[in-house]
Parts: C-alpha cells; structure tokens; sequence
C-alpha cells in the first residue's frame, strides 16, 4: 500500500519520452477535469493517467510541460497554488511550495499558465499535446492549430510494466482477490446484488483502494447482460452471481470476475457450462507466452468454448463450422460475444492495443506486459436473437483473472477461489 514514491523512476519516464519526441519541441500533458454529479457537488476526482504516468501528480487543476532543445530536456509541473478560503472547503492543497518536491525540475503556479506556456512554444518548433481532456487547455490550443499527439510514443512505454508497477497491481489483485473471497463467503439467497457489492467494495475501501470501473453484481439473467451495473435486483436461490469488480492503487487497477452460486452449490447444467468457461480460462492464461501473437489466448479460448458448446448439443456443426474458420466469427460468437481480454494498468482497459475493434496491429506479448483473460458463456432467457437452450437459460457465466507475462510463463496475480470444489466448499460459510 504504502510503496516508496520512485522519484528516480519517475525522472526516467520522462527522460525515456523526451528521447522519443523532436528536438525544440514542447509538450503539455494535462490532467482530468473534475466532473459535476449534482449542482456544485463533483464525483471523485481522478487523475488523467498520462499525468499519474510521466509524475504522479494526483491532484486536480494540473498541467506537466515538458520542453527539449537539441539534447537537452526539462520538465514543469503547473499546480493549483494554496488558497486558505477555498481549502477550507476542498481540502489542503500540495501548491507550489509542496510540489517542488515531486519528480520535475520546476513547479509554477496554474495562474501562470497560458503566460508561460506563450513564451515557451515561441521557442520550439513543434508543439504535442493531448486534447480533449482539459477544457482550459483546448481553449489556449485554439490558438495552435498544429500540435501533435504524444500519446503513441507514452503508449509504447507503458505497455511494459516496471517492477515498481508490477508491485502496485499485484497489491491491487491481492485486494480484489480477497473482496472476491469474502463476498463468496457472505453470499446468501434473498440479499440484494447492491449487499454483495457492498462486500466487495466494503473490502476495496477497507485497504485503502478504490474501485477501478463500476462494479458489475448480475443475479440470474443479469448476469448476461455484459455491462449491467445498476445491481439492484434481489438474488433467487438456485441463481448464479457474476461480479466483476476490481479497485486501483495509485492509479494501478486489477479487473477480476468470478461466478458462483448463490445457494452454494452449482446445478448439474451450471456445472456444464461452468466447467467449460474454466478450462477455457485455463486454457487461455496457459497462451499467455512472451513472442505470442495476442490473438493466440483468443483463439485458445474460443476453442475450448466452441467444442464444449457442440459437446453439450448447444451447437450442432463440426467444430471449423462453430468457430467460423480464423475470422472466428461462427456461430459460438452467439454465446461469447466479447474479447478474450485486454491490457491492464494505469487503466482498466489499458493502452497498448489488442481491443476487440481496434485497428492497429495486434501486439506481440513480451514480459513486463500485464493483461486480463476473462472468456464467458451467455444464455440470456430474455434473448430473442439466437435459439436459447431451455436448461440454460438465465445463466451467465464469466471467469477472469489478471495475468503478467515474464520469461518463465504467465503469473497469475489474482488468486480468488474458481474451481467448483473450492467455490461450494466457501459459499455462504459467512466471514470467519
Ligand atoms: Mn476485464
């Protein structure tokens, strides 16, 4: 939790970029700004993750610069100044006397912004920077029509995690994994999905985490539904629960999902499509090896999924036909209908490509790469698009867990209960 703040690193980050961007070039790197919930009252603020990246800067109403000229590069991180009156309301700030401390060589106050910022881009020649996250900064961008998007070169940076990152995501499962855990075990038919939630996050805010995505809580049905998150519905007996659910640690987050029971123990036909979304995980974190194309932990899944869904008479075809030859856009698609996974770091869904839909090329794993793999069956009973099987309707299932890539194989960094055995053993057992 309380991991040294890697100020050396941190340095490094910003030296290893400003070796990858032009020469008498400027970039402004701004963080999120605050979003309105309700009249004056603001959801929880969360920094941009470019920002978290380049200096860990955590606050609200921030700009880093970075400028270069021939080999030389400097870095100034623009913060709020301290003002009593408003501090009294909001918080105390770092300001600028605290944020000299931090990994720049300079800190200025936000009051001096466009002033500065004026003065430095008449020195350069190329201007990058990131729009469309800060509307003070898209308003002085108006009047530089040429800038550059740094992203692509920040992006290829923190595809591959340091050690330092590593420690904090594996921090981040090891929460997620026991708010998994304890949920299981507080779980009983009859408590609302809102209750379950509330372990889980219960848990997150207990380790000093906060969630990293909206948790998704679906009994029954609602569990086919892959982004439902109103988790407002009470749970039946005999019902599967989905949650997925994971929380962030300075910015670093973890993404699990598990399914189980809510009365503790699976029936026969949610055995059966169980088992086959877990030998599919299974198989999919055992394609997780450095120099693999990133479409190879898809293709591992969506085989075991496919022939599984012939096996059980779901799919009548010869396997090819179910898979849809290598588009693998046959008719298991039905039934799994997103991607084996994506990246994960200072994101959820982290940069780096490899997302269903993305047009660039699909990335080649290499170790420091932290990704999730999370295939799932569903049979939504309310479904009138495909044929939906009388037994299994109602049920969704999906496992997911956060995998690094090293030399030696994947690491599993999640670790919460997912074989049948292990899940009906800890069930409703309650908190001991
Ligand atoms: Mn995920």
């Amino acid at each position: 939790m309380t991991l040294p703040f890697p100020i050396d690193e941190y340095r490094q980050r910003q030296s290893r970029f400003s070796e990858k961007i032009k020469s008498d070039s400027i970039v402004i790197i701004p963080t999120n700004d605050p979003s309105i919930r309700s009249n004056d009252v603001h959801f929880p603020f969360r920094a941009n993750s470019y920002m978290l990246y380049l200096c860990g800067w955590e606050e609200a109403g921030a700009f880093l610069v970075i400028s270069k000229h021939s080999d030389n590069w400097e870095s100034t991180l623009f913060v709020t100044p301290r003002d009593t009156k408003k501090e009294i309301w909001e918080g105390i700030r770092i300001g600028v006397e605290g944020a000299v401390d931090w990994p720049v060589d300079y800190a200025e106050s936000i009051e001096d912004l466009e002033k500065i910022l004026a003065s430095k881009i008449d020195n350069c020649s190329r201007l990058y920077s990131i729009t469309g996250v800060s509307k003070r900064l898209d308003k002085f961008l108006s009047d530089y029509p040429n800038s550059t998007d740094p992203r692509p070169a920040l992006d290829s940076m923190r595809r591959i995690k340091s050690s330092y990152e590593i420690d904090h995501m594996s921090i981040a499962a090891d929460i997620a994994s026991k708010a998994h855990t304890i949920a299981m075990k507080k779980s009983k038919p009859g408590m609302g999905e809102w209750q379950i939630q509330s372990f889980i996050e219960g848990m997150f805010t207990e380790a000093g985490s906060e969630t990293s995505f909206q948790s998704i809580v679906g009994s029954g049905d609602n569990a086919t539904v892959l982004h439902y998150n109103s988790n407002n519905s009470i749970t039946k007996e005999g019902d599967l629960i989905l949650v997925d659910a994971g929380c962030e640690i300075h910015g670093y987050a973890s993404d699990i999902t598990r399914t189980w029971p809510i009365s503790g123990k699976f029936s026969e036909a949610q055995k059966e499509i169980y088992e086959i979304v877990l030998t599919a995980e299974l198989e999919g974190i055992r394609a997780c090896i450095a120099g693999s194309n990133w479409s190879s932990m898809h293709q591992a899944t969506s085989k075991v999924i496919a022939q599984g869904l012939i096996d059980l008479g779901i799919l009548n075809c010869p396997l090819d036909e179910a898979l849809g030859g290598e588009e693998l856009d046959g008719p298991f698609r039905n039934y799994f209908m997103h991607g084996t996974g994506h990246f994960l770091g200072l994101d959820v869904h982290d940069v780096g490509g490899g997302r269903q839909g993305d047009d660039q090329e699909p990335p080649i794993l290499e170790p420091g790469m932290v990704l999730t793999i999370e295939p799932g069956l569903y049979f939504g009973a309310w479904r009138n698009d495909v044929p939906i099987p009388e037994r299994y309707a109602g049920m969704g299932i999906r496992i997911e867990d956060d995998v690094l890539i090293t030399e030696e194989g994947p690491i599993v960094l999640s670790s919460s209960p997912k074989s049948i055995d292990e899940i009906e053993r800890i069930v409703g057992v309650g908190e001991g």
